[in-house]
């Protein structure tokens, strides 16, 4: 078998959404997800100029040496770029391998080694009352875990917390057609010693509201120094979290060394990471206990189950970053993984427009706060290109954070 075609789909059926399509000289089609949000066309350009040429005449079955032909051979390795465009080829890939053998992805990954794959959903409020009304939207969708995240007193917008929460949630399951992207970026502020003192008394009320068996999340989206993220640890504790996730900013592993040391809630971090060295020491020290990376920024499935190996000899587990900037082609690809891993740990999940769930038809399924791929051979997604080419990218960009002297800081 030999690979014919390889077109670079781009849709916005309410987010732009970056798709590889691989064709085959037997007819069979693989895709991949290649999204990342804010700089899609860079990897659009990846795939189209620099891969697309390699991988015509090219045996689809070798997904191993394909890999390392793409990553090795570039010479220029690592970064978000290479590594979405190298996972849209990989997941394609796999795709076609599992259509082939007339099975679901997930059995060629050793099969099911659970019946379901746990979510957790988001909820967000500007305030506190509001925040409860999100908790029990995610609960009425059925969510058996929830993500909190809320605005903070004296700041006038904070991540993860946007005014459309009401037009998302009418939406269907959380499907949230999220409004961080703006054709310039957005500019929010923040203030850290305001949310430090802050965030004890929402966990306080959220489980003074819904009781101490509710499994309640939170991401600090990068935003503290070690020690300051230390103390939100610490002062999270009595509220039993989940994780907290992404309390310093990911580049530094060391930082996370004095973090440890100082709470037991747990870490979670990877979403920004693209390939197993960002996470050499956070792994091999034990320094965190769920690895957070999507499918498609981590170069696919085959260096991400490599990663979930490394990190099962830790006794951490996986939690695949799934918000609604990852394709339904992305998230399937990481569903089928989440059955098949041993050391799985949750999923998020988001949800998406209904706009979106026409364009990417998926035999995935959403049901009592769980997911299932489905048993469609392959990774179990058929993208419409009439209706995705009805719905053309546009511009949009995530936001950016100052202090409020307009100092930039990370967001
Ligand atoms: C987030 C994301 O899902 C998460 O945990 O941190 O929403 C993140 O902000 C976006 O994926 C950025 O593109
Ligand atoms: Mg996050």
């Amino acid at each position: 078998m030999k690979i014919i075609d390889a077109q670079v789909i781009v849709t916005n059926p309410g987010r732009n959404f970056v798709t590889l399509k691989i064709t085959t000289d037997e007819g069979i089609t693989g895709l991949g997800d290649a999204t990342l949000n804010g700089r899609e066309l860079s990897v659009v350009s990846y795939l189209r100029d620099h891969v697309v040429p390699l991988l015509l005449g090219t045996d689809p079955h070798r997904i191993e040496d394909t890999w390392q032909y793409l990553y090795r051979g570039a010479y220029w390795r690592r970064g978000p770029v290479t590594m979405a465009a190298i996972a849209a080829v990989d997941v394609a890939l796999w795709d076609i391998k599992a259509k082939v053998a007339g099975l679901p992805l997930y059995q060629l990954l050793g099969g099911a080694s659970r019946d379901r794959v746990r979510t957790y959903g988001h909820a967000n409020g500007a305030t506190v009352p509001e925040l409860f009304d999100s908790v029990r939207a995610r609960l009425a969708e059925g969510y058996q875990a929830v993500r909190i995240q809320t605005g903070v007193p004296g700041l006038k917008t904070v991540y993860g917390v946007h005014q459309g929460t009401a037009i998302a949630e009418a939406d269907g399951v959380a499907g949230a057609p999220r409004l961080d992207q703006h054709a310039t970026p957005l500019v929010e502020d923040w203030d850290t010693r305001a949310y430090l003192r802050h965030m004890p008394t929402v966990f306080e009320a959220v489980r003074n509201e819904f009781g101490p068996e509710l499994p309640l999340l939170h991401d600090a989206h990068h935003r503290l120094t070690p020690i300051e993220a230390a103390r939100l640890g610490k002062s999270l504790e009595p509220y039993d979290l989940f994780w907290l996730e992404d309390c310093t900013p990911a580049e530094n592993q060391d930082g996370l060394r004095l973090v440890r040391e100082h709470t037991t809630t747990p870490l979670a971090i990877g979403e920004v990471f693209n390939t197993v060295f960002d996470y050499q020491t956070l792994v091999a020290d034990q320094l965190i206990d769920y690895v957070r990376s999507a499918v498609t920024h981590f170069g696919g499935v085959s260096p991400l189950r490599k990663l979930f190996d490394f990190a099962a000899q830790h006794q951490i587990k996986s939690a695949i970053h799934g918000p609604e900037d990852i394709s339904p082609v992305g998230m399937a690809a990481a569903i089928h993984l989440d059955l098949a891993i041993h050391n799985f740990g949750i999923q998020e999940y988001s949800g998406y427009t209904a706009r979106t769930h026409e364009v990417f038809q998926h035999a995935f399924t959403f049901e009592d706060g769980h997911l299932h791929p489905g048993e469609a051979p392959g990774i179990g997604v058929e993208l419409d290109e009439e209706m995705a080419a009805g719905h053309p990218y546009e511009q949009a960009y995530l936001p950016v954070n100052r202090l409020q002297d307009g100092t930039i800081h990370d967001w």
